[in-house]
């Protein structure tokens, strides 16, 4: 107690290094104390704040020195890591004290290039060049593009100041490259999005399915969770590749790229006939069963193993596999979310857990595993793909319900949804959006076809970037770059992917006169004139309680959550925690009463005829190109883990692609060579990496390299609208190739 405690009282103290900053504060001058330290204690004391790379959420204790993290330890206490942490984890200091940290504002003159700015020019700037587009032509004519690495209270922040007190309609972020299939196949399937699971079913399933998700790489320490699992369990794998996670299995299908519908639904007919469904849950929780088994009939196995690959005898071998499970588990991924079709991919590994009654129980269910620190809190709290909490724009009283919590006119609520990403990336190329404000996430890198993104990006009049560092490709591109508070230079909550809200703090300062993201929110509101709708947004713990209101009543409730200091205390607390609640367990899981979210308390099957993806491989392109995750040590675009030496030693330099061995031995390609990959979009040179990790006909690149989508393909599922990262049509060539 005593050392729980002494965080608390730590945490409080650290707070107060910045408090709320007021366009009034800042212009008086050595007020705030931009470029130095304020006044303060400074502990030589450790604390523990949530990791901010993966949504697993390591607890990771911090030691400070004169008030500053000079050093890092995994929390052995924290109910998530339990002591552990990956590379990227163990480096997370190194990024913040990179030379090219965004430190001053910058903005572009008419020579062409970035120059420093005070924050006064900038945020006079900024007002006058969206304002000015807004009036000639319309307020909807600018947007935001977001993120799932800023805190909650943050992302909640950016929703409403742009959507409530800048008129602006259309703002999205990058959760929709990733997340936005899980959102929605939930929605439909549960009447809430609202991933059921905790890390305790890793230990408690007998059956692990992983689908389209590779652990091992993209979520060590989940992965770790596997490992301590007493019950021999039998671990799965559904990707087309022979990923790392694929070769600590013991069962790996290798299907077909884009061929889960068919395959999911082939298991599930098989799964009929064997006699597997539980018709007394099926019956009592769930509703449209009978036109799902009518559904599934025509995908016999003969089927299955046309589209898949899977050959008859091994897909009985996993049908018998998951007969046998008491306690079955299914984790998806990218690459089932990044799909022309994911949302009904998702649903059809539901549906598998709905009829063979896996589901609420330990160690079962249909879990998604998401991917940055915050995907949960952007989810539900970034005011994009639902309003404030899991509430509807177009329902009144949703909006008179935040409009109440909030003490704002519910007129300023707009009453429908904004855009899609690519809706808005379409925007652009239209004409229709002409400034956009891009936060915390790099998408001239990280978007799909980017060589069609950036010749979009020029019909933009102002494009402003909000960064911790300057050098990103999409801050090069900029017309203003802010300069960005990075993780631990700031208070807020993370939820992880198991629903766990985590506290970061505020542990260093940050460099320049870089601010939170918090703060540049605050000043464009008093700088935009709308300050007074945010004038209870003082201090991300105020918000918070904000957000608890807005949370009251809805599934993700956690209104029983009194303050930042009792989730320091509990090491994370999971939604849902109504007020009221005395004594909850620190691992909870969803559903376990049966109850869903929908009007009637069902859980629903959704169904659809598979789909070919708008691109596969031809006879000039003539490979599938699948993209993911590289290795444990490289985070997304690299703007940060490339700033760490020790991480920078344990992944490759240069672009490689990954081509089966026996194919690159015909073709003569030895490892490391230059060779040529080219699909209809753009052709690129990257390293060969013959293994036997993909199939002939198949390569692999990772993301972490900005060539990768200068090559994929912009297709899109049609109900989440979330691109399709995971295949199109490449062929490769030899370096002495040239067109
Ligand atoms: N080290 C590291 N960890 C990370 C991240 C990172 O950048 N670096 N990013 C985080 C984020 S934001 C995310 S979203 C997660 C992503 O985590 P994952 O989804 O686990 O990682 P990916 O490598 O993107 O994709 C997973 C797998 O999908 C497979 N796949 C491709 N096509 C198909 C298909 O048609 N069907 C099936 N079944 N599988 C297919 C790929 O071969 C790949 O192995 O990782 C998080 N963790
Ligand atoms: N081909 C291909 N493309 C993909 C994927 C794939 O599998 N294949 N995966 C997709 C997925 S799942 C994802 S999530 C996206 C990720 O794509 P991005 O979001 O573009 O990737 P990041 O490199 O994480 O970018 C985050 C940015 O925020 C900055 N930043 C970090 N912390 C802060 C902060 O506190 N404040 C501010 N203002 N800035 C901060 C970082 O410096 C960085 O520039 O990529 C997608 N793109
Ligand atoms: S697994 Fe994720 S949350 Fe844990 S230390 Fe690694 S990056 Fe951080
Ligand atoms: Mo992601």
């Amino acid at each position: 107690m005593l050392e729980t405690g002494l965080k608390g009282k730590i945490s409080n103290m650290i707070r107060q290094w910045e408090g709320p900053l007021t366009r009034e504060l800042l212009l008086q001058p050595g007020s705030f104390g931009l470029g130095k330290v304020p006044e303060r204690m400074k502990p030589d004391a450790t604390t523990t704040v949530v990791c901010g790379f993966c949504s697993t959420g390591c607890g990771l204790n911090l030691h400070l020195k004169d008030g500053e993290a000079i050093n890092l330890t995994p929390d052995t206490e924290y109910p998530v890591n339990l002591g552990m942490a990956c590379p990227k984890g163990w480096e997370a200091i190194a990024p913040l004290k990179a030379k090219d940290r965004a430190q001053i504002p910058l903005i572009k003159k008419s020579h062409g290039r970035l120059v420093p700015a005070t924050w006064h020019e900038a945020m006079t700037t900024f007002t006058e060049k969206f304002k000015g587009i807004q009036e000639k032509y319309g307020d909807e004519s600018v947007a935001f593009l977001g993120t799932g690495q800023i805190t909650m209270e943050e992302l909640a922040f950016l929703g409403s100041l742009t959507k409530f007190g800048m008129n602006m309609l259309h703002g999205d972020g990058n959760t929709r490259q990733c997340m936005a299939t899980a959102v929605v196949s939930y929605k439909q399937a549960f009447g809430f999005d609202a991933p059921a699971y905790s890390y305790n079913d890793f230990e408690e399933s007998d059956t692990i399915i992983f689908v389209g998700a590779n652990p091992c790489i993209a979520h060590p320490i989940m992965w770790e969770r596997v490992h301590l699992n007493q019950n021999d369990p039998e671990i799965i794998v559904i990707d087309p590749r022979k990923t790392e996670t694929a070769v600590a299995a013991n069962q790996h299908y290798p299907i077909t790229p884009k061929s889960d519908l068919a395959f999911f639904y082939g298991i599930a007919n098989q799964l009929v006939e064997k006699g597997c469904v539980n018709q007394e849950y099926v019956d009592k929780y769930t509703n449209g069963f009978e036109g799902y088994l009518e559904h599934i009939k025509k995908f016999t196995p003969e089927v299955v193993e046309k589209e898949s690959g899977i050959s008859i005898e091994e897909q009985a071998k996993l049908v018998d596999t998951i007969a046998k499970g008491e306690k079955v588990s299914f984790w998806w991924t990218m690459g089932v979310n990044q799909s022309h079709e994911g949302v009904r991919v998702a649903q059809s590994i539901i549906n598998i857990a709905l009829m063979t009654g896996n589901i609420g129980r330990p160690g079962a269910g249909a879990n998604s595993i998401t991917g940055q620190c915050n995907a949960m809190g952007s989810r539900l709290f970034s005011n994009t793909t639902n309003l404030l909490g899991g509430h509807d724009f177009t329902n009144p009283e949703h909006r008179e319900k935040i409009a109440k919590v909030l003490d704002i006119p519910v007129e300023t609520i707009p009453d429908k949804l904004g855009w899609a990403y690519d809706q808005i990336v379409e925007g652009i190329s239209q004409g229709k959006i002409k400034g956009l404000w891009v936060i915390a996430t790099n998408s001239a890198h990280s978007w799909i076809n980017q060589k069609g993104f950036r010749d979009v990006l020029q019909n933009l009049e102002y494009l402003v970037v909000q960064d911790m560092y300057s050098t990103t490709e999409t801050a090069e591109l900029a017309d203003m770059v802010l300069p960005a508070a990075a993780w631990a230079e700031k208070d807020g909550i993370f939820v992880n992917s198991e629903r766990r809200l985590g506290l970061v703090k505020k542990v260093r300062k940050a460099p320049g006169e870089a601010l939170s993201d918090f703060n540049i929110f605050r000043l464009i509101s008093s700088y935009w004139g709308c300050a007074e709708l945010f004038s209870k947004w003082t201090s991300p713990e105020a918000v918070f309680h904000l957000l608890k209101q807005c949370s009251k009543g809805q599934p993700c409730d956690f209104s029983g959550i009194k303050d930042y200091r009792m989730i320091d205390d509990n090491g994370g607390i999971q939604w849902p925690l109504p007020q009221g609640t005395e004594n909850f367990e620190r691992e909870r899981r969803l559903f376990e009463d049966n109850k869903f979210y929908h009007a009637d308390g069902k859980a629903k099957f959704l169904y659809e005829d598979p789909r070919k993806p708008l691109e596969v491989p031809c006879q000039e392109y003539d490979h599938w190109l699948m993209t993911g995750r590289g290795t444990s040590s490289q985070w997304h675009t690299q703007t940060r883990t490339k700033k760490s030496p020790v991480l920078r030693k344990l992944y490759p330099n240069d672009v490689y692609v990954e081509i089966n061995a026996s194919e690159a031995r015909k073709k003569g390609i030895e490892a490391s060579e230059w060779i040529w990959v080219i699909s209809r979009r753009g052709k690129i040179k990257a390293r060969a990496c013959p293994c036997y990790h993909v199939k002939e006909g198949q390569v692999f690149m990772p993301m972490h390299y900005n060539e990768t989508n200068m090559l994929t393909f912009p297709s899109f599922d049609k109900y989440s609208r979330q691109p399709s990262y995971k295949a199109c049509a490449v062929k490769i060539k030899k370096e002495e190739y040239w067109e």
